[in-house]
């Protein structure tokens, strides 16, 4: 595998890692205040991105690289509110979508088509979770102070009324 390519698929494992820790502390907080569908959301996005790293990890395995485990660094624990979850959380799939858009560059500069093919699954995915985290941080939003709305959005996420789209986390091939 090029090692230019395999570096920047590597460093994807770590930030995937990172978003799997840091929606696991989102999730644990939220249910630490009552809040239980949040949690149950966050508990299920956290290990979508766990699933969107093993894929990375399995693919460069099987392309003759080799996939590196990442050591993490403790994410943030406290928040100051449900709008500032859902805010850091939009600012992190930004990032996020940054970070897949230049692997796209690379494997372009380096001519690795199949690479390119494969992380074609990430920039959809992308695009689906900035549109649902902004979805969410809109209700939050709108909701303001209003302690009814809020049990209602709570209950509307812990019955998926508030969806992750459909391919989210199906991660296909692992
Ligand atoms: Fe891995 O999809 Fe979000 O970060």
């Amino acid at each position: 595998m090029n090692k230019r390519v395999e570096k920047v698929l590597n460093d994807q494992v770590e930030k995937e890692a990172l978003s799997s820790q840091f929606y696991l502390a989102m999730a644990s907080w939220a249910e630490n205040k009552g809040l239980n569908g949040t949690a149950k959301f966050l508990y299920t996005h956290s290990d979508e991105e766990r699933l969107h790293m093993l894929k990375l990890m399995k693919f460069v395995n099987e392309r003759g690289g080799s996939a590196a485990v990442p050591g993490l660094k403790k994410p943030q624990e406290e928040f100051d509110s449900l709008e500032n979850v859902f805010q850091l959380l939009l600012e992190h799939e930004l990032l996020v979508t940054e970070s897949i858009n230049a692997i796209v560059d690379v494997c372009l500069q380096e001519k690795d088509y199949t690479t390119h093919n494969f992380i074609q699954w990430y920039v959809s995915e992308q695009l689906e979770e900035e549109a649902l985290a902004r979805t969410i941080l809109d209700k939050i939003k709108l909701i303001g102070g209003d302690k009814a709305g809020l049990y209602m959005f709570d209950r509307d996420l812990e019955n998926s009324t508030i969806q992750t789209p459909p391919s989210s986390g199906n991660a296909p091939g692992i």
